[in-house]
């Protein structure tokens, strides 16, 4: 299968004629070839963007509604097929992708299509004197770069209030996870948005996407991804004032009381730890309980983890697919030896399943305190810790230990507790009693090391400029 830019409306190769491999990760096997493009092609791409801007912002919000919906309508229509493609490009089971991936893309175009249609802003009567009101508008073109974990989910997560906000957008998805991207363009197509409108431009990071965060004509950036690389976005971003959200990594406490139910505590901790192989920002990979429940706790964990099915992600039986890519895996099982260098146990799982692809067993790992490096990195693989703790304080404090700030999770039966900790945890997210359970009228994003910025809400602000002030005399 060979790729192609979506740009002005048609499929284009990229100008360099260059091509890249996309391995699926279940198999080690070329899947497609991605073009991979350069700052041509993305310059290609903000011209057709800025051609149809004018048009676009022009649209009656009702009518790029209608759009946005219909775009809705065909992912849904054509779900099983996306999560079938998501699944043999992600290496996710094919059931989570039908029961998480397409469902929320959905939702996100569903959301922002109708949230524009609410869209208030602010006045003020001075004294009866001057009318001061603000005014939002669009921002021109928006730049989107997009992760390979959670692919559709995360490109429509940017794309939806983007166009519903009036933009154009060029958005660079992640060139390990090119195919449901390439689906939507062809489904924009039939749903009838406007030539320009939506642009799509495959490749590297440090080539296509870079050169996008440059382009002098795309004052807005929205980047989900790794830390490191929001870095180097910001840098390229800052010196030229751009607009820019940042969604970075996690490394995310799950807090467990004594007090907590605790087979619900189990069963959801299972998947905030393993959902999508851990391949998830908002995974909760640090796991602490008091200890009055630990050993309890440890018991079921354990005995859960090993039920876990892995294997084909094309089974809708499987509950742990392929990791993204041999990389990738090497890095993660990387982290299992360090955790047994730095003094830790392996507890279950953590071995290579002895298959084609990138397949490694959940791993529990016991026996580490917080300032070693397990528990302070990244690791966004099938890995979690299990820590023990005896006083409230101290579990914020082990919470709170990282660089990171992106989500938490809080099990306790005592509402007073509950308030208390998440008010003091360092998260943009703290989930009580539950997990990745979104409502898209609250802004989501992450503090210290998870990033800048909100996105979400009903206004998404992000994707409007800042706000105009106008004051009228009255009088
Ligand atoms: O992210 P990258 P990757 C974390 C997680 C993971 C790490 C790396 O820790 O191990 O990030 O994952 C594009 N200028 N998360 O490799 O490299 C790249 O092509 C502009 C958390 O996916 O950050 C891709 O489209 N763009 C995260 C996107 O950035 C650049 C989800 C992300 O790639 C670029 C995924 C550059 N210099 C990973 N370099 C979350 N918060 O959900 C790369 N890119």
């Amino acid at each position: 299968m060979r790729l192609a830019n979506f740009i002005n409306g048609t499929f284009v190769p990229p100008r360099a004629n260059a091509y890249l491999d996309d391995v699926e990760p279940a198999t080690g096997e070329v899947l497609a070839h991605v073009p991979d493009s350069d700052s041509q092609d993305v310059d290609d791409a903000v011209r057709a963007a800025k051609a149809a801007f004018p048009a676009w912002a022009a649209m009656h919000a009702e009518q790029r509604s209608r759009l946005l919906l219909k775009l809705a309508e065909l992912i849904e229509q054509n779900l099983d097929e996306l999560a079938q493609l998501e699944s043999r490009d992600n290496g996710k089971s094919v059931s989570l992708a039908r029961r998480l991936d397409i469902p929320r893309a959905v939702a996100n175009f569903r959301f922002f299509a109708t949230a524009i249609l609410h869209h208030a802003s602010e006045a003020h009567i001075a004294d009866g004197h001057a009318l001061n009101y603000t005014l939002r508008q669009p921002i021109g073109i928006a730049g989107l770069i997009s992760p390979w974990n959670l692919p559709l989910y995360l490109l429509s997560w940017k794309i939806a209030p983007a166009l519903a906000c009036g933009n154009t957008c060029v958005a660079k998805p992640s060139e390990l996870t090119p195919l449901t991207a390439q689906r939507l363009a062809e489904l924009s197509l039939d749903a009838g948005i406007p030539p320009g409108v939506l642009n799509i431009v495959h490749g590297y990071g440090a080539k296509a996407g870079a050169a996008l965060c440059e382009h002098p004509d795309v004052p807005l950036i929205s980047f989900t991804g790794g830390t490191v690389t929001g870095a180097k976005v910001a840098a390229t971003a800052a010196p030229k004032f751009k607009k820019l959200s940042l969604e970075l990594g996690g490394k995310n406490p799950n807090l467990i009381f004594a007090d907590a139910d605790l087979d619900e505590a189990v069963s959801t901790s299972i998947r905030s730890s393993f959902w999508n192989q851990g391949e998830i920002c908002l995974c909760g990979s640090r796991i602490f309980v008091e200890r009055s429940i630990y050993d309890a706790f440890l018991e079921r964990f354990v005995a859960a983890t090993k039920q876990l099915r892995i294997g084909d992600p094309a089974d809708p039986q499987t509950d742990v697919g392929a990791l993204i890519s041999a990389a990738h895996l090497e890095k993660v099982t990387g982290y299992l030896r360090l955790a047994e260098e730095e003094g830790g146990t392996i507890v279950t799982g953590g071995k290579r399943v002895d298959r084609p692809g990138f397949f490694l067993e959940p791993a529990v790992i016991t026996g580490l305190g917080c300032d070693c490096r397990v528990l302070q990195e990244e690791i966004f693989g099938p890995v979690v810790t299990i820590t023990p703790f005896d006083a409230e304080d101290d579990a914020i404090a082990f919470a709170n230990s990282t660089r990171y700030g992106l989500s938490a999770t809080v099990w306790t039966r005592d509402l007073q507790r509950a308030h208390r900790v998440a008010a003091k945890l360092d998260a943009g997210t703290i989930w009580i009693n539950c997990w990745l359970l979104r409502d898209l009228r609250v802004p989501f994003g992450g503090v210290k090391d998870s990033g800048v910025g909100r996105e979400g809400g009903v206004d998404s602000l992000h994707f409007f400029t800042e706000p105009k002030n106008i004051c009228v005399k009255l009088s």
